[in-house]
């Protein structure tokens, strides 16, 4: 093991959106900092998930950094949501303009990381064998970067090639005149689905659950529709940050249920043709909070799908049951129902026929074997707290991350975690996270910690940690919020539900982007209530604050 000898202000964890963002803040800041990512180049989730038909489910003009006017002035975005290949040259742009490589030790994780607590500093272990002393602690590893296994036995069997669509080879991989199959129709199965159905020899599908999916409506944008999302980003953004989703769109206060099933249709079928991924949620104001009102958007959408499907027993597969639309994150896609349309594309329904286990040959259902050559598993991510969990993360007395949350998640306001002094989450559980606009929330984050260091560096003090009462108070609002809504009747990656033995709390906040914005600052404004500020033994003694007040999530949860 090997001793860098210097002592950083901060260590950064991943050069996805999170990680550029912080090396950029903090070091404008005049920290002096080293980031370390696992991957040879930066993009993070898009440098990992290359999957044919990848591409983000939000519009260009809301999932890109807002920092730089310039950046927002000479970049043009091709479609209005980018694939995951124009992403990286986005991420890989903004890499170079900013000059944010030199801060980055690529092919490098981070193993484990301690707090010293006689010298308040962390000393923080990478795969390299080195270790290397930093204040701060930030790691930005994404809320979906650790691929969960599909835990189905056999799959080393497999003679056929096999991917995982968040571990994508950086190689073309040829599909032409092969069998495919692909478990798992989430956000990231109903993608690549979509862009093999007629590529390959064969598809056939495993699904578990069917999920909503609703028109993307994707198009190229014109040099003039570009020329308006450059003039009216500063507009957008501001109004953008003050609302519950981190995204301009007009909110709906009324109830589904207080309109005419004319007026119901009149908007569900708007939201169908114009739409774009919180259309529906837009409709009424109790799509996400009543069970009946939700059925209104679920049953429009079932019948779309017969429409489009046209053999009935097909159809009724597809058709989502048993969990109200909009708690598992519904998914985008123009042509997902249709593919069922040919002959070429076959669904295998597992809650009627579910795998026994991978053999050399393929898949084996309680119906037979299923032959294939290819086999991708969509099958999603140890969500949230995955890659943070990965690394031997040990607090105050030695206490390992893993055992403090081993009941689920704790932090306050998603950014700390008591206990664990001066180690800073990027979008962390507790936090809206991944039920906002994920590059706006990554900002704000960024912001906001970069912020709280320059306080402590200007008041000298030498750490900060989250009051043990106030977190508590935070995860107890959290569910409460969580409470008022319909999502914890779903079993979704939110509450942990999609891992076997995780526990299962949902731990994304749910009172909205704005209010939770307005929360964190009005924290820092005070001084950093319900975090508590101490100096060095030399120095002076804790200064601590009173448990802080929840705020009001005046139009309801999200
Ligand atoms: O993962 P998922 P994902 N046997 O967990 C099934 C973001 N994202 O990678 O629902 C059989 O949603 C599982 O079935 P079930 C987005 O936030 C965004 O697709 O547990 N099936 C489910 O169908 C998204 O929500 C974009 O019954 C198994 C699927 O695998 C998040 O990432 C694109 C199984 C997993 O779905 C995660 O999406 C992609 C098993 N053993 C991702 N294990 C865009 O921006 C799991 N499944 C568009």
């Amino acid at each position: 093991m090997t001793q860098d000898s210097r002592v950083l202000d901060a260590v950064i964890v991943g050069a996805g959106f999170a990680g550029l963002y912080a090396i950029k803040r903090l070091r404008d800041a005049g920290f002096s900092i080293q980031a370390f990512e696992a991957g040879d180049g930066v993009g993070g989730t898009w440098y990992w998930n290359r999957y044919p038909g990848a591409r983000v489910d939000l519009e260009c003009w809301d999932y890109s950094y807002s920092f730089s006017p310039e950046l927002q002035d000479d970049w043009d975005w091709p479609e209005r949501y980018p694939t995951s290949a124009e992403l990286m040259r986005y991420l890989n742009h903004v890499a170079d303009r900013f000059q944010l490589r030199e801060s980055i030790q690529f092919n490098t994780k981070v193993v484990s990381a301690a707090f010293d607590e006689q010298a308040n500093l962390w000393k923080v272990t990478t795969s390299d064998g080195k270790t290397v002393k930093a204040r701060f602690f930030v790691p930005a590893t994404g809320v979906l970067s650790v691929p969960k296994p599909p835990e189905i036995p056999g799959i080393e069997s497999f003679k056929g090639e096999s991917y995982h669509t968040g571990r994508w080879p950086h190689h073309e991989v040829d599909f032409s005149n092969k069998r495919v199959g692909v478990i798992g129709t989430g956000s990231s199965g109903i993608q690549v689905i979509q862009a093999l159905a007629g590529k390959c020899k064969h598809l056939t599908v495993f699904q578990r659950t069917a999920v909503f999916v609703v028109p993307a409506k994707n198009h190229p944008l014109t040099p003039e529709m570009r020329a308006r999302v450059r003039a009216t980003y500063g507009e957008r953004r501001a109004i953008s940050r003050l609302t519950r989703f981190g995204i301009a769109v007009p909110m709906a206060y009324e109830s589904a249920l207080d309109a005419t099933p004319q007026e119901r249709q009149r908007k569900y079928e708007n939201a169908w043709e114009n739409s774009q991924l919180l259309g529906f949620r837009m409709c009424y104001g109790d799509i996400l909070s009543n069970e009946a009102a939700n059925e209104t958007v679920a049953d429009f959408i079932r019948g779309k799908i017969q429409e489009i499907v046209k053999k009935p027993e097909v159809a009724e597969k597809l058709l989502p049951r048993g969990f109200p639309f909009g708690t598992k994150r519904p998914c985008l896609g123009d042509t997902y129902y249709s593919i069922y349309n040919r002959d070429d594309v076959t669904l295998v329904d597992l809650r009627a026929t579910p795998i026994e286990r991978v053999v050399a040959e393929g898949v084996v259902t309680s119906d037979g074997l299923q032959e294939l050559d290819v086999l991708i598993y969509a099958t999603g991510y140890d969500a949230l707290t995955g890659a943070l969990t990965q690394i031997d993360v040990r607090g105050i007395n030695g206490r390992k991350l893993t055992e403090k949350w081993a009941d689920g998640a704790k932090t306050y306001l998603g950014l700390m975690t008591a206990g664990f002094p001066n180690l800073f989450t990027v979008t962390g559980p507790g936090s809206p996270g991944p039920l906002a606009n994920m590059s706006m929330s990554i900002e704000q984050h960024v912001d906001w910690i970069t912020r709280c260091m320059e306080y402590l560096r200007e008041h000298t003090f030498d750490r900060i940690d989250a009051d043990g009462n106030a977190e508590a108070s935070w995860m107890q609002h959290v569910q409460e919020i969580v409470a008022r809504t319909l999502y914890l009747k779903a079993n979704s990656w939110y509450l942990g539900a999609n891992v076997p033995g995780k526990p299962q709390v949902f731990l994304p906040y749910l009172g909205g982007h704005g209010t939770y914005r307005k929360k964190c600052d009005d924290v820092a404004a005070s001084g950093y209530e319900g975090f508590v500020l101490t100096r060095n033994a030399a120095n002076e003694s804790a200064h601590t604050f009173a448990p802080p007040v929840m705020p009001s999530t005046a139009g309801g949860a999200a």
